[in-house]
């Protein structure tokens, strides 16, 4: 495990920082996004120039999020910054081939995040495995060091760890996340109408995908676990776009008898994502994932790896199923 920093260090080197980066990972969540724009917004109110900077950008599903219209992807010129904060992200590739280059020359990288497997990759680091989300230590580090904090901060910071938590569901939930919703509500923030934009919002598209689903998962090991498929031909039917899946496998985890889902997703290059989820603490998903090269958390992890789909999903399948007998 990492040394970590503590949260005072981490806000006194952001005080004494003049020009800030804050970036997070590909591919970016509700998490990385609400926890990139929550930090930038409050460091731009105490008067940092900060630039939110994301490799892929922000998927549309979360383009109603304060200060998203801000947020840049890397381009051609170098970036004058004395500090830059990486969130979310579990190794240091993982904010993107452009994103490091650009901020390899940067001075200091402070490295927040709650994945278990992180190593520390930054020059200051903070991570808690314990957090559900990287939204939740913000949160924490601007509330305990009188950071500022405004409407705008909370509708991030709300976002980052509802979606990372599956609405205050996931085992990771603890009494802190509640009372951050708390004196987020005491402050003012209107969740209701976060929820409606978070996941009452949907385009048609989305429930294509969702219908697909449905159709086509299967089950194994007697209904404990259940995976679907996602091919590049439903993405182009239904002219899929980033965010368009974000929490999909969800719904999975509704059936009863599940212990286990996967969603497989084919990607560029001929590789397959794969995003797996538990149920039970005895089922560790990230260790599974570590075999195929991924990584993540015990009940939330990813991996990828080469296709075709079916035959990456038969691999990763079997091990899973030898898993999930083993609980029995
Ligand atoms: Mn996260």
């Amino acid at each position: 495990m990492p040394v970590n920093s503590t949260t005072a260090e981490i806000a006194a080197a952001l005080r004494t920082a003049r020009r800030v980066a804050v970036v997070a990972h590909v591919r970016p969540d509700g998490d990385a996004v609400g926890s990139v724009l929550g930090l930038a917004l409050s460091l731009r109110t105490l008067g940092k120039e900060v630039i939110a900077l994301l490799e892929d950008g922000v998927p549309g599903n979360l383009a109603f999020l304060p200060g998203s219209d801000t947020v840049i992807q890397p381009g051609a010129g170098p970036l004058e910054v004395d500090l830059a904060v990486a969130l979310d992200t579990a190794t240091h590739e993982r904010i993107g081939e452009r994103c490091k280059a650009l901020l390899d020359p940067v001075p200091l990288l402070v490295n927040i995040d709650h994945h278990p497997a992180n190593p520390g990759y930054g020059g200051m680091n903070f991570i808690d495995s314990d957090s559900p989300a990287t939204g939740q230590i913000i949160y924490n580090l601007l509330s305990e060091h009188g950071l500022p904090i405004d409407d705008a901060v909370r509708q991030n910071l709300f976002t980052a760890i509802s979606t990372d938590t599956g609405s205050f569901q996931f085992s990771c939930t603890n009494a802190r996340t509640h009372r951050i919703a708390a004196e987020m509500i005491d402050a003012g923030l209107d969740t209701a109408r976060l929820a409606r934009l978070v996941y009452q919002s949907y385009p048609r598209r989305r429930l294509e995908l969702m219908r697909d689903m449905l159709n086509t998962m299967e089950f194994r090991a007697g209904g404990r676990v259940v995976s679907w498929q996602l091919k590049q031909k439903l993405m182009d039917d239904v002219a899929m776009q980033p965010g368009d899946t974000e929490g999909l496998i969800d719904t999975l985890r509704m059936i009863d008898s599940v212990v286990s889902c996967v969603v497989f997703e084919d990607v560029a290059g001929g590789k397959v994502r794969v995003s797996a989820r538990s149920k039970d603490e005895r089922v560790d998903v990230s260790g599974i994932c570590a075999q195929f090269g991924g990584g993540g958390h015990r009940m939330a992890s990813g991996a990828r790896m080469r296709g075709p789909i079916n035959e990456a999903a038969e691999k990763f399948l079997k091990v899973l199923e030898d898993e999930v007998r083993r609980i029995d």
